[in-house]
């Protein structure tokens, strides 16, 4: 009786344990078909994908923000560069107005004046002491930034007659064409005053500088290459 007893229960055991062919793991409808290594295997590749996936937007992103601060940076480098070149021709122009102004300074030295020179109406005028031909007087006044006289109005030819004591030199000829008198600043020979002496100008043996006469003041047409003195003169600085 006890073997058949423990027969029988051996026999619900096995039936059990091998008896129910759905009983396991395999039977649990809730999973599906697939082992949880498998879910597990498929979880972690998911995540996997996900950091991937992600680091890659970050990567795309801190490359754009790489690219834009170059492009940033190259762009600064090259207003440093345009500020440079700027500053380089800056530096030359005022090195080149520093010359420009020393070079002023030298040619701007003021001529001594000496007894020489006379003040008339703001003008300076100068009497030579030495005889020079026409060309040479005028060179002697550019020396001394002055020009050979011209005679303005009436009021300074008289003031130049008064203190004439030698035939002298004045800026008018008519080198280029005879006959056609030039002043040698310019003015107007037509519309300007005029104190040619009696029959003057004549044109006589190449005289085409004019020389004025110590005694009257009067304006004589002369050969430019006879030897004399001469006035010169400038504005009063
Ligand atoms: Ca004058
Ligand atoms: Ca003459």
């Amino acid at each position: 009786m006890e073997d058949d007893e423990t027969l029988r229960m051996s026999g619900r055991r096995v039936q059990q344990l091998c008896g129910n062919p759905k009983s396991g793991p395999e039977a649990d409808p809730s999973r599906g078909n697939l082992s949880p290594r498998i879910i597990y295997t498929l979880h972690g590749l998911s995540i996997l994908l996900s950091v991937f996936t992600l680091g890659v937007l970050v990567m795309l992103r801190l490359s754009e923000e790489m690219n834009s601060s170059l492009a940033e940076l190259h762009a600064g480098i090259s207003q440093i560069n345009d500020i440079a070149v700027t500053l380089v021709k800056t530096v030359i122009a005022v090195d080149e107005l520093r010359a420009e102004i020393t070079k002023l300074k030298e040619n701007s030295s003021p001529v001594q004046i000496t007894d020489q020179w006379k003040r008339f109406n703001r003008r300076l005028y100068y009497f030579s002491t030495g005889k020079k031909e026409w060309g040479e007087a005028e060179e002697d006044c550019a020396i001394m930034k002055a020009k050979l006289l011209v005679i303005n109005s009436n009021q300074e030819q008289t003031f130049i007659g008064r203190n004439l004591n030698s035939y002298s030199w004045i800026g008018l000829h008519d080198t280029a064409v005879g006959g056609s008198w030039r002043w040698v600043d310019g003015t107007y020979y037509g519309s300007n005053v005029k104190f040619w002496g009696k029959n003057q100008p004549d044109q006589q043996q190449n005289e085409d500088c004019a020389l004025m006469h110590p005694d009257d003041g009067s304006w004589h047409d002369w050969p430019c290459s006879s030897i004399h003195c001469f006035i010169c003169e400038k504005p009063e600085q």
